[in-house]
């Protein structure tokens, strides 16, 4: 996190200032120290600005992707619970997360092979310019990026993956498809017999409908389904759920192999805790 005094407040405070709708009630809000970028693609509107607390800040049609300061929370509980439960991945698919924070956490294990589909090259060109972690993740020979529709990606290849990450957006727009059961189903039909999927699936406060339909769809599905929560801080709520779904790998034995050095959040305690649900979240 930023050295800025939490506890300041600015004697002049500049006008602009941001915010995500987080519900139809409440949000957060960034004081814009530098607009950075802005524009609307083919897909979404995209926006970068400077922020005093959390440095640069990705939104996409208005929703925080990616923060400077706590995308490491999001990133490595994304990839390092399905990535360090597989006794040996080599092939890996990333579903969205075209600001790269997904792939940078991938490519640190030692994998053949990291696909990352993204719908919107855009995206990736402004994260290339404004984070960066993602233009040295793209040069590493073992990533690939492709520029394609995840949905039409995973229904039409003929690969099999050993971990399938899906770093969607919210399930609106673009990413609303990533979250339904017939993009599950596409998904099951390329994990190889140990494989692993870990998906984003929202927000443990605020989504709890959307958690419960997953959880139901989901379960008949595959033998493992399990949540898992980690503190987001930007995130609606500040507690982001994710699901790890295998025919094979029990979560909760915890990583299969020693943890990477270097992480700034996932640890093999926190594996195990991760999974552990508090009770307003057990179905
Ligand atoms: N409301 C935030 C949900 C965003 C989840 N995906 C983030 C993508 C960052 N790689």
């Amino acid at each position: 996190m930023s050295s800025v005094n939490p506890f300041s407040r600015p004697k002049q405070r500049p006008q602009e200032i941001i915010w995500e709708e987080q519900t139809p009630a409440s949000g957060i809000y960034f004081r814009v120290k530098k607009w950075l970028h802005r524009e609307k693609s083919a897909f979404q509107k995209i926006e970068v600005v400077e922020n005093e607390s959390y440095g640069r800040v990705l939104l996409l049609d208005g929703l925080v992707q990616t923060t400077e300061a706590d995308e490491f929370f999001y990133h490595e509980m994304l990839v390092h619970p399905a990535l360090h439960a597989h006794p040996a991945p080599e092939q890996v698919l990333i579903i969205g997360g075209g600001d790269g924070g997904a792939l940078r956490e991938v490519l640190k294990h030692q994998i053949k092979k990291a696909i990352m589909v993204e719908i919107d090259e855009r995206v990736v060109e402004v994260a290339k310019k404004f984070f960066p972690w993602l233009e040295p993740a793209l040069r590493d020979s073992r990533a690939e990026l492709l520029i394609a529709d995840g949905k039409d990606f995973v229904g039409s290849t003929k690969q099999k993956f050993d971990v399938i990450l899906v770093d969607s957006s919210d399930p609106v727009g673009p990413s609303a498809v990533l979250h339904q059961q017939g993009f599950f189903s596409s998904l099951r039909k390329i994990l190889r017999p140990r494989g692993i999927i870990a998906a984003q699936s929202g927000s443990a406060i605020f989504h709890h409908e959307t958690v419960r339909l997953k959880r139901r769809f989901l379960e008949p599905m595959f033998r493992y389904v399990n949540f898992y929560v980690a503190p987001v801080p930007t995130y609606p709520g500040g507690l982001w759920c994710y699901v790890f779904l295998s025919e094979r790998v029990n979560p909760l034995r915890g990583p299969a192999k020693p943890v990477i050095s270097g992480l700034k959040y996932y640890s093999r305690a926190i594996h195990r805790a991760s999974f552990s649900l508090p009770p307003f979240l057990n179905p």
